[in-house]
Order: structure tokens, then sequence, then C-alpha cells
């Protein structure tokens, strides 16, 4: 399948078109391609290369997971490497100016409906994939771990480099947002089960994403997403926030709703 994607200059509009949005509700995703203008992109990468490496602010380490070609432990060759820098709203006001973009608010409340608000337990961080000691990502549903009214979230990627196969861009399947896979569908540390003949119809139909700096990619919790480490000798780098309707909230006890949220303010 081709990956539906908006060609204007998308950064100086704040809606999607009437296909597009059609397009995010059908398959569970859209890419808009040049979302933020370089400079904000250079800012954001300022902010990365300036924190990783450098323990500076929580950081989930590759060998925190243990995902297929991590480091075992944190004490061998590369067991120090980075999976995400943490609360990364709090690193710079980069964010808050993101966040605020009329072509991000725009389309988040064309989505989600007229108040928004951003939760920071979820997300909130500079996905890193480093060379050598990255791993693959099984697939899986973000909404796995997340305890909200409704299973209704939209994750919001900046690629701030180029993500293809090479680097371990992520592959989608598209429509996955729309049934209701049974429990046994998934492994117990809730993976899409690849062995399982019903979920081969729908492993077939994934498609491998390719973004440009500054393109976004929204997508929806409940869509099947994976990815592979990065075979290349240059790190990549994604910024990636979550976001509900204001009336979704999150269930009182859980992790969900452990740290404060931004509440969007309406275009
Ligand atoms: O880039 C990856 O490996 C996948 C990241 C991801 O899907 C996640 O953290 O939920």
């Amino acid at each position: 399948m081709s990956i539906t994607a908006v060609a204007r200059d998308a950064s100086l509009e704040s809606q999607f078109a009437t296909d597009e949005l059609a397009a995010f509700q059908r398959d569970g995703f859209i890419v808009v391609p040049q979302c933020i203008q370089p400079p904000m992109r250079e800012r954001m990468l300022h902010v990365t290369l300036r924190d990783v490496g450098h323990d500076r602010g929580p950081v989930e380490l590759e060998a925190d997971l243990r995902y297929p070609g991590a480091p075992r432990t944190r004490m061998e060759s590369g067991g120090r490497t980075p999976r995400r820098l943490k609360l990364a709203h709090s690193r710079d006001e980069v964010f808050t100016e993101f966040v605020m973009l009329d072509g991000l608010r725009g389309r988040l409340q064309q989505i989600l409906g007229p108040r928004v608000a951003m939760p920071l337990s979820h997300h909130n961080c500079i996905m890193t994939k480093q060379p050598h000691f990255s791993s693959d990502t099984g697939w899986h549903q973000d909404i796995r771990y997340w305890s909200f009214e409704r299973p209704d979230l939209v994750s919001v990627w900046v690629a701030l480099g180029r993500e293809d196969v090479s680097n371990g861009a992520l592959k989608l399947i598209p429509g996955s947002h729309v049934p209701q896979f049974d429990p046994s569908q998934f492994d117990d540390k809730k993976f899409f089960r690849r062995e399982l003949d019903q979920n081969k119809e729908w492993l077939d139909r994934a498609i491998q994403l390719e973004l440009d700096p500054g393109d976004v990619l929204f997508f929806h919790c409940r869509l099947l997403h994976a990815a592979s480490r990065n075979f290349t000798e240059s790190p990549k780098f994604s910024v990636v926030f979550t976001f509900r309707a204001q009336d979704n909230p999150p269930l009182p006890g859980t992790r969900s709703s452990a740290m404060p949220e931004m509440l969007i303010p309406p275009l």
C-alpha cells in the first residue's frame, strides 16, 4: 500500500484536509511531511546532542529493556547506550513551542476534539537509536501499558533526521488500530505473537515507514508497530509526545495518572 501523506507546505497549515483525516481514521496513522520548519528541528537536535551521552536528565538505557540486539547488562560494552532521553518536554522550551504550533494543535483537535491534553507520563521522550548497540522492538500497541477511560490517544513522532529501514524506522500495520484483538494474540510482554496464523494475516500487511527530517507521523495508540535496530554508523533521533482528549482521563492510581499533564489551549 502507499502511505497517505500530505503533499503541500504542511508547516504553514493547521488542518488536515478531509481525505487526510479520513486516511488517519482508516489507517491509524498519517505522515505530514515537513510539518516543522528546519530551525525548530535544528533546535530539537541541538538539545538532543547536548544531552545524549552526557547522562543529562533521566535516560532509559538499551540494557534496561534488553530487547534483541541490546547489551545484556549495563556493565558490558555498550551497556550505557541510551534508548530514550525521558522527560523531553522539560529539557527545553522548544518542545512547548512545538506543542503550541497551530499545525499541531489544529490537527490534534480534528482527531481528538476541541480540548486536548498532553500526558507527561507516556512517551514525552527523544528516542535514540545508536550504532552497534540499539535493538529490535517487537510488534506492539502503545496502549498496552497505558490506562485511560478510552483506548483512544494519539502520538506524534518527529523525525530529526532521515529514518528508513537502514536505521530502524518504524514499521506499521495499517488498520490494526480498529479490531479488538484477543489477549491470547499477544505474549506475556504484550508483543503481538508472530507465530500465530491469525496474526500473520495482519503482519503480512505491514509497511515500512520512511521519514525525512522534519516529517511528523501521527499514529493511534492501538496501531501495531515495530522497528529494527540501527544498522548504520549514525545515530537516529526522534521526538515523541502523546495526546488525549480532555474528557478521556487517566485511571486513578495507575502509571498513566502518576505525572502532571499539559492542557493544550484550543486553537
Ligand atoms: O523505535 C523503536 O524501536 C520503536 C519504539 C516504540 O515503538 C515505542 O517505544 O513504543
